[in-house]
């Protein structure tokens, strides 16, 4: 048993990995959905049908194409709201820790004017799926997908078309293993000794410290776009005195010339600039320059950037309006410059974590979340450890949030996980990455990975191709990973334009002796700015607190604890940021879920709000703290905390 076991999930990785070249979900841009005179959307978040393939090999599904028909015929299904996490929706120990290909579909009627009119593209796109995807529709594979936390992609119009009498059925199977090649690394472990562990007993193991939810996380959305459509547009924006200047390119498919007209509206729905053709550039008098929050007044300025292709006269013509924010990013030796002024990080690192939902996209949320930011004077964010749903990145993006995103290569331990598989598919997903973030004006930094082991031989090269790929797709942001490695013996650190570095002195080094954190971290920021001659970032830092514990003095896990650790650390910060630390991100923003183990209590808590979004007392000297920061660095000098 355990052998089918072993052989059915590594085959269906294997399978998967050699169609999905084939299917070709990489190819084409990936525009954000968005409604316009020439494209609807359908949000097809809601109820779906769900089954788990909890059969030994995991393989039922498959053998049994649950796909050709309606998954309830296949056996029992149960409701699975979309998006969400499968793990904690129902009370079953079994679903929860389930690992293998769980199953999802829905029948829906497409609108009959999307099915009549051949003039229009009919698109199926999933937000995000952990980790790997194949879809159906109408029993109809139309595409796959590795990797969770971004988008994916397929013409479906076709497929709809040849049934526009009866209800579409989309069928999605998602597979949540993990190996060694994918991003995040893991293993699949088989026990096989009969006398410890029942027939077929396997676990996933992981080397990150956040629960491995699954699931279809981000919306599913059916979207329509004319025949002659834009397929991708990029912005790179600077200004010279009060000229704002806005390099575009459009892509257009289904037309082999298609002439191009561009119009970048502000605010106010008057016309900045305009331009003709596929390329060029727009200047912008009077530019209204994209600030962070408590950089300035009016932070988050976005322009419209209205693109219109000209198709023949009969044919519809394509709008896709996209926001922009005109703003530069530059790094030296010691500084970190937005528009020239040196930024400061204070911020928070976050997860997409919450009840129940686990990883799925939350509105309620994410919105109470961008209100604890501003109440704490947060200006910034890193994505640990994965990228975040579009829908936060625009959040961001109008609020002045700047960004540090990262993809999902958390937990590289494995000295296998440093091969030519791996880097070829992390290689994949910052493309994924850059194509679907590169215009957001919050992102400000790419970070390709946290704390892999940058000590490894195999590392050197890894960072080396990894970084200057990554800056070859992206030439106009920094690019940077998380280390906790060892300064001397780091082997990615070279190639990084800022250093980005954990720590946790008095925690997981000299547990109890906080006395120690100035002199370590003191040390620590010399090691790696002499070493580099970087800008350095302290990345994470901080300390577990069960809310609600007190000590006096100050114990490990009490509300105590957690502020002397800030406190001893914020002194170091104030001296060093006159040099050359150019920000600061407490770990973490909230309390989230993980792995069972004996380090953890029901979860990773050492936020400074819990789960459930209240303030611990670690919250408070942090808004102090942060407002004093906006006051000293920003560049508009008189906010105070509300
Ligand atoms: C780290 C990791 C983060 C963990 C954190 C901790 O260094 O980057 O994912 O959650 O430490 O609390 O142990």
């Amino acid at each position: 048993m355990a052998v089918c076991a072993k052989w059915a999930l590594a085959a269906f990785l294997c399978a998967a990995a050699t169609v999905r070249g084939a299917w070709g979900a990489l190819s084409g841009g990936m525009l954000y959905p968005r409604e316009s005179p020439s494209r609807e959307v359908k949000d097809l978040s809601g109820l779906w049908s769900f089954r788990a393939d909890f059969s030994p090999g995991r393989n039922a599904g498959f053998e049994k194409s649950w796909f050709s028909g309606r998954l309830s015929e296949t056996g029992p299904v149960i409701d699975m709201p979309v998006p969400a996490s499968f793990n904690d929706i129902t009370q079953e120990a079994q679903l929860r820790d389930f690992i293998g290909w769980v199953w999802y579909d829905r029948e829906l009627w497409v609108p009959g004017r999307w099915l009549s009119d051949e003039g229009l593209r009919i698109v199926l796109r999933v937000g995000s799926a952990h980790y790997y995807s194949i879809v159906w529709v109408n029993g109809a594979k139309v595409m796959e997908h590795e990797g969770g936390h971004l988008p994916f992609e397929a013409d479906v119009g076709n497929v709809l078309r040849k049934n526009p009498s009866q209800p579409c059925r989309i069928t999605i199977a998602v597979n949540n293993t993990l190996t060694l090649q994918t991003l995040p690394p893991g293993s699949i472990q088989h026990m096989d000794d009969p006398t410890m562990y029942p027939p077929g007993y396997f676990v996933q193991n992981i080397n990150f410290d956040f629960f491995n939810y699954a699931g279809i996380h981000r919306p599913v959305l059916l979207y329509t776009t004319p025949n002659v459509y834009i397929d991708d547009i990029a912005v790179q924006t600077s200004f010279a005195d009060n000229i704002g200047i806005i390099v575009y390119q459009v892509s257009v498919a289904g037309s082999s010339e298609p002439a191009v007209q561009v119009t970048l509206t502000d605010k106010d729905g008057r016309c900045a600039a305009t331009s003709g053709g596929s390329s060029g550039t727009l200047r912008v008098t009077d530019v209204n320059l994209w600030w962070p929050y408590l950089m300035h007044e009016n932070p988050g300025y976005l322009y419209s950037l209205e693109v219109r292709p000209q198709a023949a006269a009969s044919r519809p013509t394509d709008l896709y309006a996209l926001p922009v924010g005109v703003r530069t990013v530059r790094v030296t030796d010691t500084r970190f410059f937005i528009n020239n002024k040196p930024f400061y990080f204070h911020g928070v690192n976050k997860h997409e974590d919450y009840d129940i939902r686990g990883k799925g996209l939350d509105w309620p949320l994410v919105v109470k979340d961008f209100n604890l930011l501003k109440w704490l004077g947060a200006n910034s964010f890193r994505t640990s450890h994965y990228p975040y749903a579009e829908e936060i990145l625009q959040m961001c993006d109008r609020h002045g949030i700047v960004v540090i995103d990262e993809c999902p290569g958390v937990g590289i331990k494995d000295i296998r996980s440093f091969g030519n598989a791996s880097l070829a598919h992390h290689l994949v997903v910052m493309e994924e990455l850059v194509r679907r973030d590169k215009n957001h004006p919050s992102v400000v930094m790419w970070s390709v990975a946290n704390e892999p082991a940058s000590e490894m031989p195999p590392a050197g090269r890894y960072f080396k191709e990894l970084i200057s790929h990554t800056k070859a797709l992206d030439p106009h942001r920094p690019v940077t990973f998380v280390s906790n490695s060892n300064f001397n013996r780091d082997l990615g650190a070279p190639y990084v334009d800022v250093i980005c570095v954990n720590s946790y002195f008095s925690w997981y080094r000299d547990p109890g002796h906080v006395e120690v954190i100035p002199i370590q971290l003191k040390t620590q920021f010399e090691n790696w700015h002499g070493k580099y001659q970087r800008p350095i970032i302290q990345s994470e830092y901080g300390a577990d607190v069960v809310s609600g514990l007190h000590s006096d003095p100050p114990m490990m896990f009490t509300e105590e604890y957690q502020e002397v650790v800030l406190q001893n650390y914020h002194k170091v910060f104030d001296q060093k940021r006159k040099e050359y630390v150019v920000g600061e991100l407490i770990w973490n923003f909230a309390d989230f879920m993980t792995a069972q183990g004996t380090l953890r209590v029901v979860g990773n808590k050492k936020g400074i709000f819990t789960r459930q979004r209240q303030p611990k007392s670690g919250a408070f000297i942090l808004r102090d703290r942060y407002w004093r920061l906006a006051n000293e660095t920003g560049s508009f000098q008189c906010f105070v905390a509300t």
